[in-house]
């Protein structure tokens, strides 16, 4: 069994053979990221570090889930309204038994205690560096500025030390029928730290020991699309789709971000440079946000990938959840958003395929709707928010197997 200490990162697996724990060493350059080092007989409550471990990520299997994505491209509103989904969804509970660990209660509940009211969720804040840490970034910058770099510190420094920590959202998902347990540990990057690979390296360690990454693209990211949108606007987002800050995410940015988190990636995991990321080491898929403006654009794929026009306007009974549950239908909405994407902005798909061939699309609103210029939603209504989760659960073969 896999765990991860989601206070400092380190990786634990237990031998069954020697019944030991190993102790996971990354290196800070990536190299050797597979060594290991034999570790007390009986992990205590404390990782090797000496942080505090949750207990639930002592008994089951502990899955790290980064959402990657521009700022304001959707990604805290995403993991919240998805575990809200998975969590409420009476088609989901047939199988699922969803539930937020002890320590992300508080956390999770101011969330979602926002969204039930129809408030929204503010941006990430970036992460803050202690001491060393902030000379390192003074260093890059002023090598960027053309300026002599300040000596190298004798002793390396590991990139990600000194790092202020960001609790993930853990929660505990149990199959109802194999009776097995995964913890799933949600990673909510800022947009603004996952801009630039050398930042994203320093900030958001979570992403090298990732079981899952979530590419967040919005819908609006072609600023040409975004024009005719804006031009077909209604009551239900017009005052949003008037928000530059909601909108400012570029095809130009996005697609070398993409790259730098594949080469992050293949750095942190001594992966070779030229060969593609595949599961089971990294699944890897994409989630198409705000698809509720998608309504908005006029091509054949519309009506398979996105909700309704009037779906903010109509009652919830009436058109249910937008989500399929069938794997099939999942796959055929899948293909038919991939090719929305090859027309709407095609790099994005390129650079993706390119490093992530297993890449699949999930478009989903997060709310339902744009928010009103005073911060509040004309309703909660996400869309689609529960066939991601179930197709990544299904990825995990933990829980196949009967208990
Ligand atoms: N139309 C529409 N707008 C949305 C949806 N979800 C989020 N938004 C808007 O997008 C903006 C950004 O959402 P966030 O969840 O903060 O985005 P983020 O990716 O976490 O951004 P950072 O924290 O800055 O990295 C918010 O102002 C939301 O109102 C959606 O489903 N539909
Ligand atoms: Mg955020
Ligand atoms: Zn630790």
């Amino acid at each position: 069994m896999r765990t991860v200490c989601l206070n400092c990162l380190s990786e634990l697996k237990f031998d069954r053979a020697s019944k030991n724990w190993i102790w996971v060493i990354r290196q800070p350059n990536g190299h050797a990221a597979t060594k290991v080092a034999g570790y007390t007989a009986k992990l205590s409550q404390r990782c090797p570090n000496g942080c505090d471990i949750d207990e639930e990520t002592l008994n089951h299997p502990t899955k790290v889930i980064g959402f990657v994505g521009e700022s304001a491209s959707s990604k805290t509103h995403l993991i919240a309204s998805m575990i809200y989904s998975m969590m409420n969804d009476p088609v989901m509970s047939q199988d699922w038994s969803i539930i937020p660990s002890r320590k992300s209660v508080k956390q999770w509940s101011a969330l979602e205690n926002l969204l039930i009211n129809r408030r929204a969720i503010g941006a990430t804040e970036k992460r803050q560096f202690t001491g060393g840490q902030l000379q390192r970034m003074d260093a890059v910058a002023a090598n960027a500025m053309q300026r002599p770099m300040p000596p190298r510190p004798s002793t390396p420094v590991h990139p990600w030390s000194g790092l202020e920590q960001r609790a993930p959202i853990l929660v505990k998902a149990s199959s109802v029928h194999t009776r097995r347990t995964v913890n799933l540990a949600f990673v909510d990057v800022a947009g603004e730290d996952v801009a630039d690979g050398k930042t994203a390296a320093q900030v958001s360690p979570h992403l090298a020991v990732a079981d899952f990454l979530w590419f967040v693209v919005p819908s609006t990211l072609n600023k040409q699309y975004l024009a005719i949108m804006r031009e077909h606007a209604n009551d239900a987002n017009e005052e949003s789709l008037g928000n530059d800050v909601e909108h400012s995410q570029t095809v130009g940015r996005t697609v070398p971000m993409i790259d730098q988190i594949a080469t992050l990636w293949r750095e942190a995991n001594s992966y070779p440079v030229d060969l593609p990321i595949e599961p089971p080491r990294l699944h890897v898929s994409s989630i198409v946000a705000k698809s509720d403006l998608l309504s908005l654009l006029n091509f054949p794929e519309v009506s398979v990938v996105a909700p309704p026009a009037n779906w903010a306007d109509s009652p919830y009974s009436t058109n249910g959840s937008g989500n399929l549950y069938s794997r099939d239908q999942i796959d055929y909405r899948s293909d038919a958003t991939r090719s929305l994407v090859r027309k709407l902005f095609p790099q994005i798909d390129n650079t993706l395929a390119l490093h992530f061939p297993w890449n699949r699309y999930f478009p989903v609103s997060a709310v339902g709707c744009g928010k009103r210029a005073d911060n509040s939603y004309p309703v909660f209504k996400p869309y689609g928010a529960v066939d991601p989760m179930l197709y990544m659960l299904s990825l995990f073969e933990e829980l196949w197997i009967d208990r």
